[in-house]
């Protein structure tokens, strides 16, 4: 397959630790992929779903403890602690090689090993970077498939060279004690064992993309993030593009995919998708940011999607999809989960997500071991058959970037949306982000907690460096995006959200891309720009008035006031490798608050 010693030297030396019966390379072939599906129905691994309703679709469940990140058994192994910095959890290499190998020997003996060779990004793109995943799991295999560009393309453009990420995944025993997710980007390098759930396994993604990316982009002058990448096209044909970086589940893939208003449609507004999860971001030669989404399909939160909500996402899931830990209906062999609409199969008709027989009659909202679909299942799915798909999706030089959107879920603090002052306040406003958790990782969900520009689970090394390398970037940009940050998710008194969020979220994304051109006027107030109530176009909005948009831009001094001292708590957490820049802009705030 390739006479690159680098490779075929660490693949037989992954083999020797681990002792799979065989070692089959994956050539990108539908063949070979069709003949991994057979094998997978064929030991229960995968269940072949109704191939006239979802051709090509496929559903997998996981193992009932192994069904979202482990962020506590995620580490980043540089060779100084403090260059892991205190946000992540940190082992010393060696010693770590040395636990995981323990793990690792023998566990693929009368298994077969794959070897993946990926590209993250288009093959011999300026932003492309090579991968190799070794893993014993045909749901890993057929899962990279549709996330990353595989084939042996990959390792023609890599030739004899040695950068490429070596990822090795064994599933041993799905053991939780002994789960590690482990990154070496001194080495580049990634260890995953005892897992076989998406983010902990799909090594091209947060693993690579983004832990090792940032990691390397900061050395390289470039930027991983967790954000979405989407284009807004006007009447005229123009297209202006955002990225936007919001914590797990809190609504990358929505934005996204997001269908226009009716009464933009009308107009001929679009919306393009370019990436729902990671954007990867270089200073381009005309001096502005320019982005590209370094995976090739959408590992997306299943519960949630319906016509309403998602249409686009929904109708990429129509095909060639792998569903996992979703309700199976076996009245038609096809998949439904809480969301979806409100037809739900019935008893006998229907195995939840650890697949057992599902009674939807005592489902109950406030009670999760009551749902049908795991909370945090996911669809993976190509993203050529996104129908909203960007035309630039395959562009080797990515989309310029006019704005940067940061968000989370609030119920109060933070108001619909505001504009930074500048790149600096901005990376500011980036870096004091907090968020609601989500059931995309393993723990305790609703609990408010700082989550900068949404990485504090893939930053590969000292967020305190990330703030700086940020703040670097930002200088040497002369023609930087705006830098906004929204929230979909403030509550009432009763909880209910207040503002209807999904494709309404247009009507803030043309404001901020208004306040890009210098098009609209805004509201100077303590933390940044606010919109005047009247700029938020809410025509065809049946339940906001002019008054629920004056509450949601209203900035709650009071509950800003409050949270200053967690961000104080939080910036002495990072520690001692905070730019004095962010000490500063935190130290304008509290003033300004009063
Ligand atoms: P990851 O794939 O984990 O990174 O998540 P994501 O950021 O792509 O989140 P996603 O778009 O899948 O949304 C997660 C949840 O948020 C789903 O249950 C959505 O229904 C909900 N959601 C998304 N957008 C909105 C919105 O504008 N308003 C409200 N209220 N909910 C939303
Ligand atoms: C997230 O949790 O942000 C995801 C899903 O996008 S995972 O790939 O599991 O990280
Ligand atoms: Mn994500």
């Amino acid at each position: 397959m390739t006479q690159n010693k680098h490779v075929l030297s660490w693949i037989d030396e992954m083999a020797a630790l681990t002792q799979p019966d065989k070692i089959v390379w994956i050539d990108g072939t539908e063949e070979q992929a069709e003949a991994l599906r057979a094998e997978a129905c064929s030991t229960g691994e995968m269940i072949k779903l109704n191939q006239e309703k979802l051709p090509g679709c496929y559903l997998h469940r996981t193992a009932v403890n192994d069904v979202a990140r482990v962020e506590g058994r995620t580490f980043i192994c540089t060779s100084k602690k403090e260059d892991a910095g205190n946000i992540n959890n940190w082992m010393d290499p060696q010693e770590c090689y040395e636990k995981l190998s323990k793990l690792y020997r023998g566990s693929m003996k009368g298994r077969t090993m794959y070897v993946i060779p990926y590209s993250m990004g288009i093959v011999g793109s300026d932003f492309a970077k090579y991968g190799i995943e070794l893993t014993d799991s045909i749901y890993v295999v057929l899962n990279m498939l549709i996330m990353t560009r595989v084939g042996l393309n990959v390792l023609e453009a890599l030739g004899d060279d040695a950068g490429f990420i070596k990822g090795l995944h064994a599933k041993a025993d799905l053991d939780e004690e002994n789960r590690y997710i482990c990154h070496f980007p001194e080495d580049n390098t990634i260890w995953s064992v005892n897992s076989g759930y998406g983010g902990n396994v799909l090594l091209g993604k947060k693993c690579f993309a983004l832990r090792i990316a940032s990691f390397l982009g900061r050395l390289e002058g470039w930027m991983a993030e967790h954000m979405l990448i989407l284009g807004v096209e006007y009447p005229n044909g123009e297209v202006k593009y955002i990225s936007a970086a919001f914590p797990s589940a809190c609504g990358k893939t929505n934005l996204a995919m997001l269908i226009p208003p009716e009464i933009y449609q009308k107009q001929g507004y679009k919306v393009w998708c370019v990436g729902d999860d990671i954007a990867w971001l270089r200073i381009g030669k005309d001096g502005r940011l320019w982005a590209v989404n370094p995976e090739n399909g959408f590992f997306g939160v299943a519960p949630g999607t319906n016509e309403k909500s998602n249409p686009n996402a929904l109708h990429t899931t129509m095909k060639d999809t792998i569903f996992t830990n979703v309700v199976h209906n076996t009245a038609d062999n096809t998949v439904w989960w809480e969301g979806l609409d409100n037809n739900p199969p019935q008893p006998g008709n229907a195995i939840d997500w650890k697949g057992n027989p599902w009674d939807c009659t005592k489902y109950d909202k406030k009670d999760k071991s009551t749902c049908g679909a795991h909370p945090n299942s996911r669809f993976t799915a190509k993203a050529i058959n996104c129908p909203c798909l960007s035309s630039e999706f395959d562009s080797l030089a990515g989309v310029p970037i006019s704005a940067i959107v940061f968000g989370g879920r609030r119920a109060k603090t933070a108001p619909l949306v505001y504009q930074s002052t500048g790149w600096q306040n901005g990376t500011f406003v980036g870096s004091i982000m907090a968020s609601e958790t989500t059931a995309a990782a393993a723990g305790a969900v609703g609990v408010v907690r700082r989550d900068p520009m949404a990485m504090r689970p893939f930053v590969g090394y000292n967020m305190g460096d990330y703030f700086k390398h940020w703040l670097d970037m930002g200088k040497k940009i002369p023609n930087a995006p705006q830098i906004f940050h929204v929230n979909w998710f403030r509550t009432d008194d009763d909880g209910n959200f207040i503002w209807p969020g999904f494709g309404d979220n247009m009507r803030v994304l043309l404001w901020i891309l208004a306040r890009c051109e210098g098009k609209v006027d805004a509201v100077k107030t303590a933390i940044g720009y606010v919109p005047k109530a009247e700029d938020i176009n809410i025509e065809g909005l049946d339940d906001v008035t002019i008054d629920t948009i004056r509450e949601l831009v209203s900035v709650d001094t009071e509950s800003w006031k409050a949270d200053i001292d967690n961000i104080k708590e939080f910036y002495n957490l990072v520690g001692d490798r905070v730019p004095a820049e962010l000490w500063e802009e935190l130290a304008g705030l509290e003033e300004r608050l009063g």
